[in-house]
C-alpha cells in the first residue's frame, strides 16, 4: 500500500494542532504507520529541503524547521500522497481553500503548520531520512473493510 511522510512543523506543534491535523487524516481512512515527536539536527533539515538550497528563503527555511520540536508521522493508503496533499492545501496559505489544513490553520507562508511529500519519489525519500525500518509499523485495521 502507498505510504507517505507528512510532518507537524514547529508552528502546528507549538499552536497544539497535532490532534486535530492527525484526526483528520485518521477520520478520512488512512492508516497511520509511523510516529515521533523529534527535534530536527541542521544536517537533516538541509538534506530533507535539498531541493530548495538555491532559493533566497532556504536559510529561513531552515532555522524555522529546527526551531523547535515536529511531529513526523507516516501515513498509508490508496493515493494517500496526491490526497494528503490535497487535504494540506496549496503552499501560501493565503491561497489555500478553507476546510484544508492550510486554509484553516495557518496564514503565512513561512508558517504553513504541515509538510507532506509531493510525489512517490519524495514520500520514498522522506520515509527513508526520518524513520528506520523498525519505526515503520505494519498491522491490521480492522475498520479499514469499510473504508476499501
Ligand atoms: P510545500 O511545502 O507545499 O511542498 P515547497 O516545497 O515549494 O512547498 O516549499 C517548502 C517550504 O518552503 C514551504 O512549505 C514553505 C517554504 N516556502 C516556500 N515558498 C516560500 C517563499 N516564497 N517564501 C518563504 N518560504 C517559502
Ligand atoms: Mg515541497
Amino acid at each position: 500500500m502507498e505510504k507517505t511522510f507528512l510532518m507537524v512543523k514547529p508552528d502546528g506543534v507549538q499552536r497544539s494542532l497535532i490532534g486535530d491535523i492527525t484526526a483528520r487524516f485518521e477520520q478520512k481512512g488512512f492508516k497511520l504507520a509511523g510516529a515521533k515527536l523529534m527535534a530536527i539536527p541542521e544536517s537533516l533539515a538541509e538534506e530533507h529541503y535539498g531541493e530548495h538550497k538555491e532559493k533566497p528563503f532556504f536559510g529561513e527555511l531552515v532555522d524555522f524547521i529546527t526551531s523547535g520540536p515536529v511531529f513526523a508521522m507516516v501515513w498509508e493508503g490508496e493515493g494517500v500522497i496526491a490526497t494528503a496533499r490535497q487535504m494540506m492545501g496549496a503552499t501560501k496559505p493565503s491561497e489555500a481553500a478553507p476546510g484544508t489544513i492550510r486554509g484553516d490553520f495557518g496564514v503565512t507562508v513561512g508558517k504553513n503548520v504541515i509538510h507532506g511529500s509531493d510525489s512517490p519519489e519524495s514520500a520514498e525519500r522522506e520515509i527513508g531520512l526520518f524513520f528506520n525500518k523498525e519505526e515503520i509499523v505494519d498491522y491490521q485495521k480492522d475498520n479499514l473493510n469499510w473504508v476499501y
